[in-house]
């Protein structure tokens, strides 16, 4: 293995990286102006002990054999030999396989994996059970953005097109007057993007915009959603509660006579619903600014006062993932729309609605000229799926039929779920739950490189490879740097790629030939690679012969100006090129959604009460956001995210009135809880909240002190302990993990150190590379 610095890429940047004895030198890429701290999380991780070493195998289904087992979580690992793991995986795909068909297997796999063209997990287990056993039960949407993405494409476009060639950040720097950030825009969201982010220019252009005296107004119960080089206002307002300012706002408008009627006539269909629902002639009830105020915590006068400022700029909506990450998280996003409508704003430069800008360090971006060539995923013979969401309701009610997107659908009867490249004990809400789901398996294979809390629930865990211990082709589509991810290290202890995983399972099951195609992993990424080569050329741009891209590290790409093109094309044109909807306008109202009949999802954007609001039992919301020390859970035990813990403890953030009135002072350990289950985490107290609110980041391992437990308790501060597991709405069945309710006390029991990153009893502990 060389020992000179070599280029790698992950989600969070591109850099350098050489070994240096058991840590590993990182230099963030020259051309990233801003890059991300994540990237101190790779220092010591490849020999940590929480690395997976060896192929295991959980005791309960070695002795027993496959079926439903509830020891699941809290049984001991058996080592074995690479050969005896694969042949049991062969033998169990083939038993399964043959017993129930694709139908019986879940290969949805959710995760966000690493970053890597070829080696992409899902990718790769996706080719593996289509080319060998005929498919599997996929799943659709995800974690991120399960609501707007099927909300989008019935009112005015796919979410991609929207959220990526939306409105750009060079227009947000040169034309906004004012952009409203519905859950604002916190750079530790814009650090990271699937695939690879080689530039970070999120906070340039927002000091650029600000200097040139654009307004950026942050609408969120949290101060921190907005960064300090937008200069901007914190509107702070109830959680889960947008929804009834949007409409507050919209009234004020209409009573002002300050909505752009002419644009309303001519590229929407459904106001005049949305008016008569606000006016109450739909129902009596009018939703009016003192309405919205009484349910949003912000003032009448605030509220009117939002609204006539915005009248006659080029103001630029956005609404967060997080928004629609919760019970009725549809309705936040079409009010987004629906407001930027009312004021006359979608197409303009720099104006509109925009879905989910900053979320992700692809959005606001350019994309390339041409996309690289994804791995082929061969045919799923079956078409059986769940929204990613459902799995914990899908395993657990075989045979049970359910709304999605005006379908009604069955759960099928899973006996066998395969997962590379997630941690289903990091995404999904209510663990103790997902437990239970998880325990009526026959069998759960996982490969990991680590001892995250969904390998210790599987039965079969297979050592992965880091990306930095192999070979691949860094890439995105916004980004315009390729990578030549070389290999840094050699593999930690006996972990091997997914690739080669796969490939070995496949010569067992009698397809290797169709699974490889013949290639070995540095094959297909010349093959992917010409396949490159060839679409540029097609656009007449020559570029170098893989040697020589491997050899420079690098190759920038074309780029394609398109921000807003979709939208713009729609304005442009005064008959309106119509637009990918079923009335080719903006859907203010929607026919479709409204044939549905689904009363949690009408046909116009609604106020809807959650079922979660604070009670005398649970007074406190709690918001589950994004980690801003790591990537969702991973490398959670790297040196940036360890070093932002408290005594090992992630760090939950409180409003000091609150904290003095429950007598917690700064570091307490303190306990949230609820019907659910009971977290520990190390108390901070700031003004930077409303109160009534507290804030624990998403991502800290989980670490249940009995994982038996009906309402478990972890001592880390895993908030999916406590979030409900509900579907946003008979719509999307999105993700609505965002926020629950809770009660908060400081802690009165036995305080154990934190042991997530122990690997499990009778597992191997430690090898050196
Ligand atoms: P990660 O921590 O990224 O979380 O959920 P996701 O499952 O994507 O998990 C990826 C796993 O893949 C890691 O354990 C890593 O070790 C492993 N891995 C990485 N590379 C490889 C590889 O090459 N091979 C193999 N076999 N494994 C690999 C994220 C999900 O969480 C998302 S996207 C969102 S937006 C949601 N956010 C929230 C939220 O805001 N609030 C709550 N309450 N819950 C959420 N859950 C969701």
């Amino acid at each position: 293995m060389t020992q000179k610095s070599v280029m790698h890429s992950a989600h969070w940047g591109a850099f350098q990286a050489k070994r240096s004895g058991e840590h590993l030198l990182i230099e963030p890429f020259r051309s990233d102006p801003d890059p991300s701290p994540l990237l101190q999380n790779f220092h010591r991780a490849l020999n940590h002990p929480a690395r997976v070493a060896r192929p295991m195998i959980r005791r309960g289904w070695l002795e027993n054999g496959p079926g439903p087992d509830r020891r699941r979580g809290a049984d001991e690992y058996v080592t074995v030999s690479w050969e005896e793991a694969t042949q049991r995986v062969a033998q169990e795909l083939k038993r399964v396989g043959n017993a129930y068909g694709p139908a019986g297997i879940f290969g949805g796999s959710y995760g966000w994996s690493s970053a890597g063209r070829f080696h992409h997990a899902q990718s790769q287990v996706h080719r593996f059970l289509n080319t060998t056993l005929g498919g599997y039960v996929r799943s659709v949407n995800s974690y991120s953005s399960g609501a707007a993405s099927v909300l989008l494409p019935h009112i005015v476009g796919d979410m991609n097109e929207i959220a990526r060639r939306g409105v750009s950040w060079e227009e947000i720097a040169h034309h906004s007057e004012v952009v409203v950030a519905f859950g604002g825009l916190a750079l530790k969201n814009a650090q990271v993007a699937s695939g690879g982010l080689s530039e970070h220019t999120e906070r340039g252009f927002m000091q650029q915009a600000a200097r040139r005296g654009t307004r950026f107004i942050s609408v969120s119960p949290l101060q921190s959603d907005l960064p300090e080089e937008a200069q901007g206002e914190w509107l702070a307002l109830r959680p889960g509660t947008d929804a009834a300012f949007m409409l507050g706002v919209l009234s004020v408008l209409i009573a002002g006579g300050l909505t752009d009627e002419a644009f309303l006539a001519r590229y929407c269909v459904g106001w005049p619903q949305m008016v008569a629902y606000l006016c109450g002639r739909e129902d009596g009830v009018v939703r009016d600014a003192q309405w919205a105020a009484s349910i949003c915590g912000i003032s009448s006068d605030r509220i009117a006062q939002f609204a006539r400022q915005l009248a006659g700029k080029r103001v630029l909506v956005t609404v967060a993932h997080a928004l629609q990450r919760a019970e009725h998280g549809e309705q936040p996003v079409w009010l987004g729309l629906v407001l930027a409508a009312a004021l006359g704003q979608p197409g303009l430069p720099g104006g509109g609605f925009t879905y989910a800008l900053g979320a992700l360090g692809h959005y606001g971006k350019h994309h390339n000229l041409v996309s690289f060539p994804a791995l082929p995923q061969g045919k799923n013979g079956i078409d059986l799926f769940i929204p990613v969401a459902r799995i914990a309701d899908m395993l657990l009610n075989p045979g049970a039929s359910f709304d999605y997107n005006g379908q009604r659908l069955t759960y099928p009867h899973i006996r066998l779920a395969y997962w590379a490249g997630g941690n289903p004990f990091h995404h999904h809400q209510d663990l103790a739950r997902l437990r239970q789901a998880f325990c009526q398996l026959d069998t759960l294979i996982v490969h990991e490189s680590a001892w995250t809390a969904s390998a210790r629930h599987a039965d079969i865990v297979l050592p992965a490879t880091m990306t930095l211990e192999r070979e691949d082709i860094g890439g995105a589509p916004t980004d315009r740097h390729l990578i030549a991810m070389h290999p840094v290290a050699e593999p930690y202890g006996e972990a091997r790629d997914d690739y080669t995983i796969f490939r070995e399972l496949a010569r067992q099951l009698g397809r290797e030939e169709a699974f490889s195609e013949g290639r070995d992993a540095r094959g297909w990424l010349q093959h992917l690679y010409q396949q490159l080569r060839e679409k540029l050329a097609a656009h007449q741009v020559q570029t170098p012969e893989f040697s020589e891209f491997w050899q420079q590290g690098m190759l920038t790409l074309p780029q394609l100006k398109d921000g807003g093109r979709m939208i713009n094309a729609f304005r442009a044109n005064p008959d309106g090129a119509p637009l990918p909807t079923p009335s080719g306008k903006i859907e203010i109202f929607s026919a479709k959604i409204a044939s549905f009949g689904y009363e949690n999802c009408l046909g116009h954007p609604v106020w809807r009460e959650p079922q979660q609001k604070p009670s005398t039992d649970y007074p406190f919301w709690l918001i589950a956001n994004q980690p801003a020390t790591r990537l969702h859970s991973q490398l959670d035990f790297g040196d940036y995210s360890q070093g932002a813990k408290r005594g090992g403890r992630e760090v939950c953030s409180l409003n000091r009135q609150d904290a003095a009135a429950l007598g917690i002072a700064e570091d307490d350990i303190i306990e949230l809880y609820n019907e659910r289950g009971h977290v520990l985490a190390s108390a901070r107290l700031t003004d930077g909240l409303l109160t009534g609110v507290v804030q624990l980041p998403t991502g800290a391992w989980y670490d249940p002190i009995d994982p038996t437990a009906a309402r478990p308790l972890c001592r880390h501060g895993n908030p999916n302990v406590l979030t409900l597991d509900v579907g946003t709405s008979s719509l999307a069945q999105g993700c609505s993990g965002q926020i629950t309710v809770v009660q908060v006390r400081k802690y009165a029991g036995e305080v154990t150190p934190v042991q997530a990153f122990i690997p499990p009893h009778g597992s191997v502990q430690r090898v050196s590379a």
